[in-house]
């Protein structure tokens, strides 16, 4: 059944011993709404916790720490946050969710209770109407972790999804003590030596097809064990390529073995991503797809920028 705001939250002051439940491979959104709503129910006198997603570690382990269920916590009503459909559901978790708050138009409707807002560029935009009603007002440490959750969703408010809404969001998280700066600085200007290292490794070999339209950057086995990089330093490198000047399609191809790559492609939309990938067996959207190769990275790259010309008008 798909409730209001105000459904929500006389849901949520019906309720006690809250689990919330944030989608796998977290981000900021699914960790900072989830904590937030977390931090509000129990500023309402409310039993909450996150359920322990494994994939903490991975993604802002210190948004998450203080909010974790203890092991035999047993919850009486299940909240799902930025969780768009079951496939995605925690490692370990099973059973059913009473309330999910999101804002992917791509939502199943797998929950009990939804409350789905697919204009709003992030969850915690959705989260933050729940907080104000639930708690009275927002607070500096409820501001934090839902500005976490708006600035990431939205790129630090450079992604296509932000809106005047967006931005009056986090002005308002900003008038409620928000710390912007700060977390501007840790979330979007700080990365590891490794993840550094080996952007500096990614950039000085990138690859240049038709005049520059087309680049391509490869990243073997061997550049990660060089640059000390794990799976977490690797975040979003996908987007590297396309920041070069002139670049209509880019594309990492990262090896996965000797004889197979998997190959993000991203594109300003002249060139159709889903289209190119789709002849390998991939896909995705016109601007941003995916496929594999049983090839080295290096004939990849080749068989790529082909494909790609194929595509131009
Ligand atoms: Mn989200």
């Amino acid at each position: 059944m798909t409730v209001t705001i105000s459904e929500t939250v006389s849901l949520l002051k019906e309720h006690d011993k809250f689990i919330i439940i944030t989608h796998i491979r977290p981000d900021g959104d699914t960790i900072g709404s989830g904590s937030a709503l977390c931090y509000a129910l129990r500023k309402s006198s409310k039993t909450a916790y996150l359920y322990n997603n494994t994939q903490f570690e991975d993604s802002f382990p210190w948004v998450a720490a203080p909010y974790i269920a203890p092991e035999g916590f047993e919850p009486e009503y299940t909240v799902a946050v930025d969780l768009a459909d079951e496939s995605l559901f925690p490692e370990g978790f099973k059973g059913k969710v009473n309330l999910c708050i999101d804002h992917h138009a791509s939502n199943t409707m797998y929950a009990e209770n939804i409350l789905l807002c697919p204009e709003k560029a992030s969850c915690g935009e959705v989260v933050m109407e729940i907080v104000k009603e639930l708690n009275g007002g927002l607070d500096p440490t409820v501001a934090d972790l839902l500005y976490i959750a708006v600035s990431t969703d939205t790129g630090c408010f450079l992604y296509g999804n932000t809106t005047g809404d967006t931005l009056r969001a986090a002005a308002e998280l900003c008038d409620a003590g928000a710390s912007n700066t700060y977390l501007n600085k840790i979330l979007f200007r700080t990365s590891s030596k490794a993840r550094l290292t080996l952007e500096a490794m990614i950039f000085s070999s990138l690859r240049y097809y038709h005049d520059g339209r087309t680049v391509i950057a490869i990243v073997t086995k061997e550049m990660l064990k060089e640059a000390g990089a794990t799976e977490k330093d690797c975040q979003d490198i996908a987007a590297l390529p396309g920041r070069v000047e002139g670049a209509f399609s880019s594309a990492v191809i990262k090896e996965v073995d000797e004889n197979n790559c998997k190959i993000s492609l991203r594109t300003n939309g002249m060139v159709n991503a889903n289209k190119v990938c789709a002849k390998f067996g991939g896909g995705g959207h016109k601007m941003a797809s995916g496929c594999s190769m049983n090839k080295n990275c290096f004939e990849a790259a080749e068989i790529l920028a082909n494909a790609i010309a194929e595509e131009f008008e």
